[in-house]
């Protein structure tokens, strides 16, 4: 493809709820332009943008990619994404890079939860943006309502641009309200016709809204409007076009994406009212973290900043970094600035993508999307620059990990591949977070739910040729005791040969959530030497290690050793070890040892009508619920304390809830006692664990 400036480019990420036909629309609209000859279907997995094996097989979107297209001297950068909250990662990237996004919204369901996210995230990044209501050729598809829901949800400034033409199965095209023409398609061949008669009264309203809506975009607009009643032509065109770019205005298309209606007027509309890199504002970054202010400008003149968005582990290729000119110009077989880590990297050969298609070039300018493989220091959300003209991009915003579950190699070579795969993995996305825990034995693999984290197991197994299960993690329980405690430890061996000799008396005492372990040493009169008492601290220590309970450490008590006897050939060390475990034991036993879990601080926000279900469901999570608070737009968030065995899937819970309606932030607490008849089951569980290693070993 060839270079195009950045006046003549535009980037648009394709974004909505999951099944709405996003994907079929960027097929579409490549076929449209002629840069596919083959229309694929994502039945049958033949798209171009669901071109990885495990979106082939799941028939919906994980991956963003990218297809641009050439359309009327303009080159547009299209990014797929997916409309799954488990892989909104692979929207807010598309979102932050592109000025301007397509909401694509299904018919029948209108306004659902993704589409309401990706409207908040376009909100935050300031985009422009276009509804295309599809799957207009649907049984129960209705424009009028479905504009009405969109209407109700997102405000005034929503307006059609076009009417369909039939409906459900008889959807022949649309009509056009700016020009007020009718468009048409037989087989996939548009025909520009005039408005039929039956939709000219209709069509005639719809146009009256458009103007008005226009007009309110800009004053001067609005006085012209209000003396003649109308606007010309070009009026209207500007008055659309900015207030598109003011988002003020957003404007609703028809489309019936594998039918081909509608398409082609989606792609002129992004060429027409969407605004072109080289239209945005001057660029602002950072000589460094919260340094001073630098500024850009979106030409290719300028030196070099770029951001990376996105990031593909390849076993083969290595990886590869998907980036968004701003300024300046990448070019293959170059070197650039990584300001981020402020690393020099070698830049390879630079590559257009579509989809899995790579087609190499000598250079990617301003305003311009591509790729490079190989480069070695780089991470999703990192700037590349000019080594002469550093500046630093805002970092892209991701959301947090929601769901954690242990990851379990299945033999002793899966172990082994294991901790680099996964530490590729998660270099590719940035919602994932690995994390070894020493105590508990286990890797956690964090990432926004379920099936996220089921796809990564999937990856680890066809990229990496890893074979791993997935489990609910342990739980860091804790010991401690409720009373004193008192008891001799005696380790005496004097049958033959070298004998040991260790004799130890122990107090143990409860103190205070929080202060850890004391050890005090009241000997008296040298009962014992120092070495030893020493080793009675040691071996004390050491069976802290694992209660007396259920084998979890012990905190939050003293152990006091107020007497001991030694033999002057037969006591060591390790008899004074053994002495003294064996002695906290005894004395911990008798001192009512107590369970103790992590408690989590929890805020859900919901809708207000959910409230209701929330509180029952932390009830039954033995959740005490701390507060309610109002936030203004129909949400509450509901603070609450709930044990961290009962949360362990509280990101499945509160979509099954609320149906993807609900967000959570949960932090650890505090350790508090288990209740009773929970720490029977935990304790009956750690010693069938137990029971079950042993008999392996
Ligand atoms: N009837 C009809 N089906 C469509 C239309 N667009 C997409 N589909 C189908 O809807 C399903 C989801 O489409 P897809 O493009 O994967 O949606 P995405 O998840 O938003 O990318 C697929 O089975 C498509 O064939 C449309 O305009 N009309
Ligand atoms: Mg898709």
């Amino acid at each position: 493809m060839k270079p195009y400036p950045a006046d003549r480019i535009r980037n648009v990420a394709v974004v909505g709820h999951g099944g709405t036909g996003k994907t079929s629309l960027v097929e579409a609209m490549l076929f449209a332009a002629r840069a596919i000859d083959r229309l694929g279907r994502v039945d049958e997995g033949t798209t171009t943008t669901d071109f990885d094996p495990e979106e082939i097989r799941r028939r919906h979107t994980i991956n963003a990619s990218l297809a641009p297209l050439e359309w009327k001297e303009h080159k547009v950068n299209l990014i797929d994404t997916p409309g799954y909250p488990d892989f909104i990662a692979e929207m807010v990237a598309p979102l932050r890079v592109c000025e301007g996004a397509l909401v694509v919204v299904d018919a029948v369901a209108g306004v659902e939860v993704q589409t309401e996210k990706a409207w908040t995230f376009a909100d935050e990044q300031q985009g422009s943006r276009l509804v295309v209501v599809n799957r207009l050729d649907r049984e129960n598809a209705v424009f009028a309502r479905t504009v009405e829901l969109l209407v109700a949800r997102f405000g005034k400034r929503v307006v059609p641009l076009q009417l369909p033409i039939g409906a459900e199965t008889a959807l022949r095209g649309v009509v056009d309200l700016l020009q007020m023409k009718a468009y048409t398609w037989t087989n996939g061949e548009m025909t520009v016709e005039e408005v039929p008669a039956d939709l000219s009264a209709e069509a005639a309203a719809a146009r009256e809204r458009l103007v008005e809506a226009a007009a309110e975009t800009d004053d001067a607009l609005l006085e012209k409007y209000l003396e003649a009643g109308t606007l010309s032509q070009e009026d209207l065109q500007r008055g659309l076009r900015n207030g598109v770019r003011a988002r003020s205005l957003v404007p609703v298309f028809c489309a019936a994406a594998p039918r081909g209606i509608g398409v082609a007027p989606v792609l002129d509309a992004i060429v027409t009212l969407l605004h072109a890199p080289a239209e945005t504002e001057t660029l602002i970054g950072h000589r460094s973290p919260g340094g001073e202010e630098i500024t850009r400008e979106p030409t290719v003149e300028a030196p070099l900043a770029a951001l990376v968005f996105k990031t593909m582990a390849d076993p083969y290729v290595g990886k590869l970094s998907y980036f968004r000119v701003y300024a300046g110009r990448i070019i293959s077989d170059s070197s650039v600035h990584n300001a981020t880590r402020d690393k020099l990297e070698r830049v390879g050969t630079v590559y257009y993508l579509r989809g899995k298609q790579q087609e190499a070039t000598a250079q990617i300018g301003a305003g311009d999307i591509g790729a490079v493989a190989k480069l070695a220091e780089t991470e999703t959300g990192d700037t590349l620059c000019a080594r002469d003209a550093p500046i630093l991009l805002p970092p892209i915003r991701f959301p947090k990990p929601a769901m954690t579950l242990a990851i379990e190699p299945k033999s002793r070579a899966d172990e082994d591949k294991l901790g680099n795969a996964l530490h590729r993995l998660a270099e590719e996305d940035p919602t994932v977070r690995v994390h070894r825990d020493a105590e508990l034995k286990q890797t956690v693999l964090s990432g926004m739910g379920e099936s996220h984290l089921e796809i990564i197991v999937d990856r680890l197994r066809r990229k990496f040729g890893v074979d791993v299960t997935l489990t609910v993690p342990r739980v860091a329980y804790r010991e401690t005791i409720k009373k004193k405690g008192e008891a001799q430890g005696r380790y005496v061996k004097q049958t033959g040969g070298r004998g040991q000799y260790g004799v130890c008396n122990l107090r143990v005492e409860a103190l205070p959530h929080g202060s850890g372990f004391e050890f005090i040493d009241e000997i008296f009169g040298g009962s014992l030497p120092h070495q030893f008492i020493a080793s009675v601290e040691k071996g004390v220590r050491k069976a802290l290690e694992e209660g007396v309970l259920a084998g979890y450490p012990v905190v939050d008590l003293r152990v006091t050793l107020d007497d001991g006897k030694f033999h002057p050939v037969d006591s060591s060390d390790i008899a004074f070890q053994i002495a003294g475990s064996i002695g906290f034991k005894d004395a911990a036993t008798q001192a009512q040892p107590v369970l103790l879990e992590p408690i989590m601080d929890l805020a859900v926000r919901v809708p207000e009508e959910m409230m209701g279900d929330i509180i029952g469901d932390l009830n039954a999570k033995r959740a005490r619920i701390a507060g309610m608070e109002p936030q203004g737009d129909g949400t509450t968030v509901v603070r609450a304390q709930v044990p961290q065995a009962e949360a362990l899937r509280y990101a499945s819970d509160l979509r099954s809830i609320t149906g993807g309606r609900g967000g959570f932030d949960m932090e650890f607490s505090h350790y508090e006692e288990v209740p009773a008849h929970v720490a029977e089951r935990v304790v009956a569980e750690a010693k069938k664990q137990k029971a079950a290693t042993a008999g392996h070993s």
